[in-house]
């Protein structure tokens, strides 16, 4: 079996693991409603925090968000760009190992998925932080039903040359020779291309940066899900989406960079929430 055929099998049964896990929380006697003596779940939803040395204030508010409105959470869902940018399981930075060791020391069964900023994300990384990676997309079970988790950025189909940019990123022929090369390397080249990524931000227009409303209805219908989550866009909003015969709701994960924000989805709410960043000074 090759190594790709193992992880793609290993990511399958991972995946059938979540779900088996999330049916057997909803499936229970009286109609896939928890009943009231036991404990309603607690799933959480963030994406594009964007940890970056240059902004410890997002850090901080991290390490607080983990030890407060996490502390309870059931799940904690990753749906991409955790970190600007991400050279490397091996770049062992002090930044990263701290927030690698915060993470892992957050009692709730833990999950993320890869983003554009932070795709080289691997096993050593999800072993330390005792995390699971999701790949994109991904279904799981909420109380209301199944949403199709992503981070978002496939679903800009607009944005031509980007899609382009993504595949050769997200292929072994790019992966493979880069995590060859030293940190310092990887770091410069990791820099150029966030450098071109922001000139091409500036010069393309704001529709063209945002979903493909035909590609939501076509993930979700190919799914048959009436929920869809997703980041990458920092457009925060709930979104009604017209399918064939029937309506669903896409849910937009913000940013950090002035506010937490998350989804929180229990039992009997679905909800974005946000608080603006506490002023330390
Ligand atoms: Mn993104």
């Amino acid at each position: 079996m090759t190594g790709t055929t193992l992880n793609r099998c290993h990511r399958r049964a991972r995946k059938e693991r979540i779900l088996l896990r999330c049916y057997d929380v909803v499936n229970q006697p009286g109609g896939g409603r928890l009943s009231s003596q036991d404990r309603i779940m607690r799933q959480i939803f963030i994406s594009d925090l964007h940890l970056d040395e240059a902004r410890p204030d997002v850090t901080r508010e991290f390490y607080s968000f983990l030890d407060t409105r996490c502390r309870d959470a059931d799940q904690l869902y990753i749906l991409g760009d955790f970190f600007e940018v991400w050279l490397g399981d091996d770049d062992c930075r002090a930044f990263n190992e701290q927030i690698l060791s915060r993470l892992a020391a957050c009692p709730a069964e833990k999950y993320i998925m890869h983003g554009n900023r932070d795709f080289l994300i691997g096993e050593v990384f999800c072993q330390k932080t005792k995390t699971t990676l999701l790949t994109d997309p991904t279904t799981v079970q909420l109380a209301s039903g199944p949403a199709l988790l992503m981070h978002g950025d496939s679903l800009c189909t607009r944005d031509t040359q980007y899609m382009k940019l993504r595949k050769n990123l997200r292929s072994l022929a790019f992966q493979e020779p880069f995590l060859e090369k030293s940190l310092a390397e990887r770091a410069t080249l990791a820099k150029q291309l966030r450098g071109e990524s922001r000139a091409h931000t500036r010069e393309t227009a704001a529709d063209i940066m945002d979903v493909t409303p035909s590609e939501v209805v076509k993930v979700m219908s190919d799914t048959g899900v009436d929920i869809l989550i997703h980041g990458h866009t920092h457009r925060p909003a709930v979104h009604k989406v017209r399918l064939e015969d029937r309506t669903g709701h896409r849910y937009v994960l913000g940013d950090w960079h002035t506010s937490t924000r998350y989804l929180e989805v229990t039992d009997t709410q679905m909800a974005l929430q946000v608080f603006d960043f506490a002023n330390l000074g």
